[in-house]
């Protein structure tokens, strides 16, 4: 397996319950190093952007006030099978649907809320990462 990238964002349900850091040891636990990182508040604009794919989803305009609506961190992780391993630590979307011991069944707050983003492929990953991070704020 290679040493790979994801992009993970920890959403505003999880910042507003200070767990910054609850959730980066959960990350931190599974293998996945934090290569960058930083605190912002998103704009309407990046929350749109970001989830552009989603846009004729009937939850794209609910999902973009929730991403607008305190503070994220945006990070990149690094480690073996980056994209996958994220996920598997993140839980399914849904709270109610994830397993025990994931970050979603254990701080998500709802199907919106649920306090992690992750990348779903590595080429969606590179997306992800440049959409938030110029090269030089990535040290592995
Ligand atoms: P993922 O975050 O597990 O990859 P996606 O299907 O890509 O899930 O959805 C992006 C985000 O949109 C979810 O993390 C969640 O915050 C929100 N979302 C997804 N499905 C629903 C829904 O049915 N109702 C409300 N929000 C949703
Ligand atoms: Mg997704």
């Amino acid at each position: 397996m290679a040493v790979t990238r994801t992009f993970s964002i920890i959403k505003p349900d999880a910042t507003r319950r200070n767990l910054t850091g609850a959730v980066t040891k959960m990350l931190e636990e599974a293998g996945l190093r934090v290569v960058a990182s930083k605190r912002m508040r998103m704009t309407r604009d990046q929350a749109e952007g970001f989830y552009a794919v989603h846009r004729e989803r009937p939850f794209f305009n609910d999902l973009c006030n929730f991403m607008t609506s305190g503070p994220v961190v945006v990070q990149v992780l690094e480690g073996e099978n980056a994209v996958a391993r994220n996920r598997e630590i993140m839980g399914a979307t849904n709270p109610a649907q994830a397993d025990e011991g994931t970050i979603r069944k254990t701080y998500a707050e709802s199907i919106e809320a649920n306090s992690v983003h992750g990348s779903d492929s590595d080429e969606n990953a590179k997306i992800e990462i440049n959409f938030f991070f110029k090269p030089e704020e990535i040290v592995g």
